[in-house]
């Protein structure tokens, strides 16, 4: 008998957890998304809410910096999934910021292309997966660029003076004056960095200022003629003007990963995992690249990628490019160094 009725004991006290669970989840769930402006193909995320019965919100950041400031920030709603570089992802994850992936929750992490894990900082997806790759070009205008050689010398051409803008991205814009100079975007070498800086206050002097999202418009409409960009963006003022060409400088430039990482005071913390193994389903993928004119590193996707895509030499840089290309490394104490001649940039010092 008692083993009846502690049966059926047990089935009352599910029955109940169960309708609390029903009466908490009546709200429709929210996730809640913090990641670059036109990252996402919209539709995507409709299709998502559909198929999760959840609502997607989506808030963006312009640099990897502008994102370690938000969430470090008190009082804020959490966000539930993030797109931090690979850097960053490490920098977030020393400081405790970020949960561990439960991989059985992400069946399509199989599909990621092994050969962008092994250049990443989390081969083993522990805590971030890949979401994007850009390559860091400069875009211009071929009509109006007389003689344009795809050089970082050409932010110190003359006839270009206050019709160029330079990313307003710390590692972004000293990594290219140290590139322009021979050495390595992650040098930690004083003199080396100081010589940056004096180059970066040249280009400053010259340039029409520094700009992470509006360079896009301002090249497509011609207000700028030349921009240092993120290369889907540099991609999608192309495809507002055919004007626009884009070319990796000769003396290299950054790669970089954006990848999907679960902040530590997430509260979706299962819808979130089920977004990241939607994003890794390759049709999925394959739809976002397109969108997006980044490419999302998953293998089994490239398959379903339009010819123009699958050929385009930025999207799919030639081994001849990609060996000149460098990954933004978090350079842990040293990235301190950065930050302080950032701010002096901007001073103008
Ligand atoms: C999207 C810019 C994201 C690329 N607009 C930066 N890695």
């Amino acid at each position: 008998m008692s083993g009846k009725s502690i049966g059926r004991g047990w089935a009352l006290a599910g029955a109940l957890a169960l309708a609390a669970l029903c009466g908490c989840r009546e709200k429709t769930p929210v996730l809640r998304i913090f990641t670059w402006s036109d990252y996402v193909k919209p539709e995507l995320l409709e299709r998502f809410e559909r198929e999760n019965g959840c609502r997607i919100v989506v808030e963006t950041y312009d640099s990897n910096e502008a994102l370690y400031d938000s969430l470090a920030a008190r009082d804020r709603e959490p966000f539930d999934l993030l797109f931090p570089s690979s850097y960053m992802v490490k920098i977030l994850r020393k400081q405790g910021m970020l949960l561990p992936l439960v991989a059985d929750w992400i069946p399509n992490r199989r599909n990621v292309d092994p050969v962008y894990l092994e250049q990443g900082f989390d081969p083993q997806m522990t805590y971030s997966v890949p979401y994007a790759v850009t390559v860091t070009s400069l875009g211009y205008l071929a009509k109006d660029v007389p003689d344009f050689a795809p050089s970082w010398a050409m932010f110190d051409r003359a006839d270009l003076r206050g019709r160029m803008t330079l990313l307003a991205d710390v590692r972004e814009t000293i990594g290219a004056a140290l590139k322009s100079l021979g050495y390595s975007l992650n040098s930690t070498n004083d003199l080396e960095l100081a010589a940056a800086k004096a180059v970066v206050l040249r280009w400053k002097q010259n340039a029409a200022g520094f700009e992470n999202e509006k360079y896009k418009e301002d090249l497509a409409a011609g207000a700028i003629r030349l921009a240092h960009g993120y290369s889907g963006d540099l991609m999608m003022a192309q495809a507002e003007n055919e004007n626009v060409r884009i070319a990796v400088p000769e003396e290299g430039s950054a790669l970089s990963f954006d990848d999907m990482a679960i902040p530590a005071d997430a509260r979706e913390i299962r819808l979130a995992h089920k977004f990241i193994d939607f994003i890794l389903d390759p049709r999925v993928a394959a739809e976002m690249t397109e969108y997006i004119c980044y490419l999302c590193p998953n293998e089994v996707s490239y398959q379903y990628l339009s010819a123009e895509v699958r050929t385009n030499p930025i999207l799919f840089p030639p081994p001849e490019v990609v060996e000149k290309l460098e990954m933004i490394a978090d350079l842990g104490p040293a990235n301190a160094k950065y930050a302080k001649l950032w701010e002096e940039i901007q001073a103008g010092q």
